[in-house]
């Protein structure tokens, strides 16, 4: 497998859950901006959306978009997913969740909004983290042990410590928590956010 992935994006989260597999895997560095990776290719020619999360798989299939790259993770590593029988359905809920009312909700941080377009976003995502925040069912959000979903609220929660975003206290401790495993603290190192 291989992860296309560029420091500070989303793509962290399948970054930290390879890591966390503790599987071989590949991964490559791509330029946003000019859509180059880091060995010199055209990531246009991977995917024509152009963004990451980008995963190829051995048999040469391309996964895009956070939730269904997530989904495919944990069902491949289901240390990662949600057990029950609504568990997948618990688990693309929250994956949904984070990315359309938490992750989306970033842009004026990331594409030069107005002071008042920040404002308006930063008290949105803490009310949307607040929710998170009352369902979390231990000290992940669905029990003892992190699942994907966490994986990428860790992602967003980096996001608001980078650009001054209240984050409710327990959603802080569970950044703090997954900070401190010696797979995530070697993704962050890997991408140079250490
Ligand atoms: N719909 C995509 C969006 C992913 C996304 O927003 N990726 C950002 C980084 S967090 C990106 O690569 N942006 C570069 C661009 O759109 O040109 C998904 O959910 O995976």
């Amino acid at each position: 497998m291989k992860l296309y992935y560029c420091p500070w994006a989303c793509s962290l989260a399948a970054h930290i859950a390879l890591q966390e597999a503790g599987v071989p895997f590949e991964s490559e560095s791509v330029d946003l901006r000019t859509k180059m990776t880091a060995s010199g290719k055209d990531f246009n020619g991977v995917t024509r959306k152009g963004y990451v999360p980008a995963l190829r798989l051995d048999d040469g299939e391309l996964v895009t978009e956070n939730i269904a790259v997530l989904d495919y993770l944990a069902g491949i590593y289901p240390q990662f997913g949600v057990e029950g029988a609504l568990g997948r359905t618990r688990l693309i809920e929250a994956l949904a969740y984070i990315s359309t009312e938490i992750h989306k909700s970033f842009k004026p941080f990331w594409h030069q909004g107005t002071a008042e377009q920040k404002a308006v976003a930063s008290a949105y995502i803490t009310a949307r983290m607040r929710y998170l925040a009352d369902m979390l069912r231990g000290d992940y959000l669905f029990g003892d042990t992190p699942s994907v979903a966490d994986f990428y609220l860790f992602v967003t929660t980096l996001w608001a410590g980078r650009f001054g975003v209240d984050v409710p206290a327990e959603l802080q401790a569970l950044h703090e928590r997954l900070k401190a495993r010696p797979a995530v603290a070697a993704t962050l190192k890997a991408e140079g956010l250490a």
